[in-house]
C-alpha cells in the first residue's frame, strides 16, 4: 500500500497508524436486492430536445461520456420544461417563428423560478434521439405534457414517440411533480391528488385508445407519499414501475445546505424510501428514482459541482439498491452545478465530479447487495460500506470515507477464500474539490475515455484485506475468488 501511505504522509493526515480501526464483515450467503445493468441512468430537461442535434449519434464525445456509465442503463426525458413543450409533427420551419430558438444553447436543469419558453419537439428530434439510444445502448423513459397540453397532442407525440423507440422505450410519464403544480403556477391552489388522478386517467385512456401497447410509469411526483401511495394503489395494472423524484437539499439559497449537511444521513431520503417500500408492498411494482440531485433550483456552486457531490452520488445508488429501488437518472444538462456531464456541443463536454461517483458504481458494475457489517469506533456515520456479489462472481466492496479530515484503516472479511484484492481509487485533492478528480489515479476525457492507471494488490492476510481508505475518498475492493 504504499501508494497510500505517500499520499497521506504528503497531505498531513497523520501516519496510517493512527488512523482509525473499522472492520467490514461480509456474509456472502446472504444476498440482498438485484443492482441490475439498467439501474444507473441520466435525466435532461425535454427543452434539450429543442436542438434535434443534441441527442443524435452525430453527438458522439456526448455519447461516449454517457457510455462509460453503463453500456447499458436508462435516459429519462422530463423535468419542469416538459410542462411546457409542444408536439409538432411539422418541420420548425413550417412552423415560422415557432422554430425552436439558438439550436445549440446550452440546456441547464430548470430552476423553477418562471415558465420557461416552449419547446417544440419535432419527429427528427425523436429520430435522433432514438439513433442516440441505439448508439448507447441504453432506453428511454419519455416524458408528456400533461400540465399545459390535451389528451389528443400527447397521443400524437406517444404513437410517434412508441413507433419510434419500439422496445428501448421502458415507459411514458404523463407529467413532472405533479403534487407541486399547485405551487409552481401550472394548476390553481387546492390541486389534490384526487384532480390529478382523473387528468392522468383521461390522458392514458387518450394515449390508449391511440397506442394501446403504450407502457407508463409514473407519478414521477416531487417527493410526495401522499401522492405515490394512492396513485400506486389506483394504477398499478396500468403501469408498469412507479416513480418519484429526490432531491436531498434545497434552495441554494439556504446556508445551511453546505457538504458537511450534503454527506450526513438525510431524513428526507428516509421518507422517500419508506414511500417506495410502502408501494412495494402494495402493488410489487419495480421503483425508479426517476429524477435526483443534491440541490433543487438547479443546484449549489460550492457544493453540488465538488468532489462531496460524487461520494454523496455514488452512495445514493447503493442506498436505493439496498432499500429495493430498480434505478436512479441523475439530472442535468447544460452548466447546471448538480450536471454529471457539463457542456455543449459546440463548446465539448466534461465529466464533473458526480460523473465520476456514477463510474465509480459502474466500475463496481452489476450483481446482488449482499449483507455486510461495518464495525467503527467512531460514531458519525461518514465511514460507510455496502458489498455484492457481481455478475462475474466476485465479492466486491464499496468504501466512502466522507471524513473532511480522519483516514481509515478498515479490515474487509469476505467470508469467503480469496488470494488477492484489488482497490480502485476515487480521489480528489479534498471534499471541496471541483477538478483534479480521479477513479484509479485517472481523469476522464471528454470524449468519455478513462482507464485505470493505478490498480492496488492487496494480499489477504487473516482472511481479509486491509486497506487504508483516506479521508474524502472512495474504495472498490475487488476479491479475487481462490
Ligand atoms: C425539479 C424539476 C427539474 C428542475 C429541478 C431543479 O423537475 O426540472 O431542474 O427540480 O429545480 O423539481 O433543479
Amino acid at each position: 500500500l504504499a501508494s497510500s501511505s505517500t499520499l497521506i504522509a504528503k497531505r498531513g493526515w497523520g501516519a496510517p497508524d493512527s488512523a482509525a480501526i473499522a472492520r467490514l464483515t461480509i456474509d456472502p450467503s446472504r444476498e440482498g436486492n438485484v443492482i441490475g445493468p439498467d439501474f444507473t441512468g441520466l435525466s435532461y430537461e425535454t427543452a434539450q430536445l429543442g436542438d434535434p442535434e443534441f441527442f443524435s449519434p452525430s453527438n458522439r464525445d456526448l455519447v461516449g461520456l454517457m457510455r462509460r456509465l453503463g453500456g447499458s442503463g436508462v435516459l429519462r426525458i422530463g423535468g419542469n420544461t416538459s410542462e411546457y413543450s409542444r408536439w409538432t409533427a411539422e418541420t420548425p420551419a413550417a412552423m415560422g417563428a415557432d422554430a425552436p430558438a439558438q439550436p445549440g444553447a446550452a440546456v441547464g436543469p430548470d430552476t423553477g423560478k418562471a415558465p420557461p419558453k416552449p419547446t417544440i419537439i419535432t419527429p427528427h428530434a425523436i429520430r435522433n434521439l432514438r439513433g442516440f439510444v441505439d448508439a448507447l445502448g441504453w432506453k428511454l423513459i419519455y416524458g408528456l405534457n400533461l400540465g399545459t397540453g390535451t389528451p389528443e397532442t400527447a397521443a400524437e407525440e406517444a404513437a410517434y414517440v412508441f413507433n419510434t423507440f419500439g422496445p428501448r422505450l421502458i415507459a411514458f410519464q404523463l407529467c413532472n411533480e405533479p403534487d407541486l403544480f399547485s405551487r409552481n403556477g401550472i394548476r390553481k391552489a387546492g390541486y389534490a391528488y384526487p384532480d390529478f388522478a382523473k387528468e392522468w386517467r383521461s390522458f392514458y385512456e387518450a394515449i390508449k385508445k391511440r397506442v394501446p401497447d403504450a407502457p407508463f410509469a409514473g407519478p414521477d411526483t416531487a417527493f410526495n407519499n401522499e401522492w405515490l401511495l394512492p396513485f400506486a394503489n389506483e394504477f398499478k395494472q396500468d403501469i408498469v414501475s412507479l416513480s418519484q423524484h429526490y432531491y436531498a437539499e434545497g434552495p441554494p439559497t439556504d446556508p445551511s445546505m453546505t457538504i458537511a449537511r450534503l454527506l450526513q444521513p438525510n431524513p428526507k431520503l428516509q421518507s422517500q424510501f419508506a414511500g417506495m417500500g410502502q408501494t412495494r408492498k402494495d402493488t410489487g411494482l419495480p421503483f425508479r428514482l426517476a429524477e435526483t440531485n443534491s440541490c433543487y433550483s438547479g443546484g449549489k456552486e460550492g457544493v453540488s459541482d465538488t468532489f462531496a457531490s460524487a461520494l454523496w452520488g455514488a452512495e445514493l445508488m447503493y442506498q436505493l439498491a439496498q432499500a429495493g429501488g430498480e434505478g436512479i437518472n441523475f439530472h442535468g444538462g447544460g452548466f447546471g452545478w448538480y450536471t454529471p456531464i457539463a457542456g455543449t456541443r459546440e463548446k465539448g463536454f466534461t465529466a464533473r465530479p458526480i460523473f465520476y461517483g456514477m463510474l465509480l458504481f459502474a466500475q463496481a458494475g452489476a450483481g446482488k447487495l449482499l449483507a455486510s457489517s461495518l464495525e467503527y469506533q467512531q460514531d458519525e456515520p461518514l465511514l460507510t460500506a455496502y458489498s455484492l456479489r457481481s455478475d462475474s462472481g466476485s465479492i466486491k466492496a464499496v468504501i466512502f470515507n466522507k471524513h473532511k479530515d480522519r483516514s481509515a484503516r478498515i479490515a474487509i472479511q469476505p467470508q469467503e477464500r480469496s488470494e488477492e484484492a484489488s482497490v480502485l481509487r476515487l480521489t480528489a485533492s479534498g471534499l471541496e474539490a471541483t477538478t483534479g478528480i480521479v477513479l484509479g489515479a485517472n481523469g476522464v476525457d471528454g470524449g468519455g475515455k478513462w482507464e485505470y492507471s493505478s490498480l492496488e494488490r492487496v494480499s489477504i492476510v487473516d482472511n481479509a484485506a486491509t486497506i487504508e481508505v483516506p479521508s474524502a475518498s472512495a474504495a472498490l475492493v475487488s476479491f479475487k475468488r481462490l
